[in-house]
């Protein structure tokens, strides 16, 4: 399977975050993808499909204040990474601010996603990746892996979040559209839930988002997740939510995995996109799931079984030294 990355996805290294009233190390560091890089071989750079493509998923005005905001927070003097201290939940879009501190607030849900010198290269670099994993698939490829990071299933319309910035699967599912590929599944195995996949196609009864995820009574995002979320308008019921307890292991997982794998049969898709991260691994440091390396490679075999083209995108995943056997273990399954 060909995998894609840019050289700048590197270049993004935050140094801490906020995280149970103090500050930790970052987790989502730039060995993770060297980690996948020895595991996998080192790929092919990533095509530049140019800023349309991202718009598509996203509103201009956000993209235009994530390329600017390291530069806004330099200019006022500050240190360090950018990071916001108020966020409000009303009038986020209407008012107009001025100083960068209201403006991160505006378009963050919270303070473990910073923003650093190298960091609108590396996302707008994944956001390339996953475009250039979806041309392969689009020109014949039966699946592709794009080797994103930053992982971008937290990232919104209008909205960073969770380590996430530009949302790399959106991007490429919007991409696929524009395309001629109607129907697409994205079916999120990450730990976490994809609150930002979710919302963007919240109304989009033409792609189904499916997660399968930790509880988000117990779990970040929190917010997003819950079962009773099932999308709106036109997108009702092109959305589906399985929560899973902590301690979860491969024989509770693979039940949940069968029945989203219905879910995206009976859509009837003409491309799937996974979310993909192995932050469901027994041995991650801030996830609390039972999966391990074989697992991986089961899961994908199910998956692959529907003969469905596929994107592979990579979302979490923070064992480092066992990330790249873990994401060569699902690679596997598509043979
Ligand atoms: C991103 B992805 C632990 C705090 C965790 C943010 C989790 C983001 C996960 N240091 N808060 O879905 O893997
Ligand atoms: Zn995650």
């Amino acid at each position: 399977m060909r995998v894609f990355s840019d050289p700048a996805q590197v270049e993004h290294a935050p140094t801490r975050e906020l995280h149970n009233g103090g500050w930790m190390d970052y987790a989502e560091v730039p060995a993770r993808l060297t980690s996948v890089l020895d595991a996998c071989g080192p790929g092919e750079p990533a095509r530049d499909f140019g800023i349309e493509p991202i718009l598509a998923a996203h509103d201009p005005a956000y993209v235009a204040f994530l390329r600017d905001a390291y530069r806004q927070w330099r200019a006022a003097g500050r240190e360090g990474d950018a990071m916001g201290y108020v966020f409000p939940i009303v009038a986020r879009r209407k008012l107009e601010l001025e100083r960068i501190d209201a403006k991160i607030g505006a378009y963050s849900t919270d303070a473990s996603t910073p923003i650093a010198a190298g960091t609108w290269d590396a996302a707008y670099g994944a956001a390339q990746s996953a475009l250039t994993g979806m041309d392969a698939v689009l020109t014949g490829d039966r699946a592709a892996f794009a080797l994103c990071r930053p992982p971008g299933h937290h990232a919104g319309a209008d909205y960073m979040g969770g380590y996430c910035y530009l949302n790399n699967a959106a991007i490429a599912a919007r991409a696929a559209q524009a395309r001629g590929a109607g129907r697409v599944a994205i079916l999120d195995v990450d730990y976490h839930h994809g609150n930002g996949t979710q919302d963007i196609f919240y109304e989009d009864g033409e792609v189904l988002f499916a997660s399968i995820h930790a509880d988000p009574k117990t779990d970040f995002p929190f917010y997003w997740g819950h079962a009773d979320e099932r999308g709106a308008g036109a997108g009702e019921g092109a959305t589906l939510n399985l929560p899973l307890p902590q301690g979860t292991e491969w024989s509770g997982y693979a039940p949940a995995l069968e029945k989203a794998l219905a879910t995206v049969r009976a859509h009837g898709p003409d491309l799937l996109v996974i979310s993909y991260g192995a932050d469901t691994f027994a041995g991650d440091p801030i996830s609390q799931f039972r999966l391990h390396r074989d697992d991986y490679t089961a899961m994908a075999g199910m998956i692959a079984a529907l003969g469905v083209p596929t994107l592979i995108v990579m979302e979490g995943g923070y064992a480092v030294d066992a990330l790249g056997s873990n994401v060569a273990a699902f690679l596997a399954g598509w043979g």
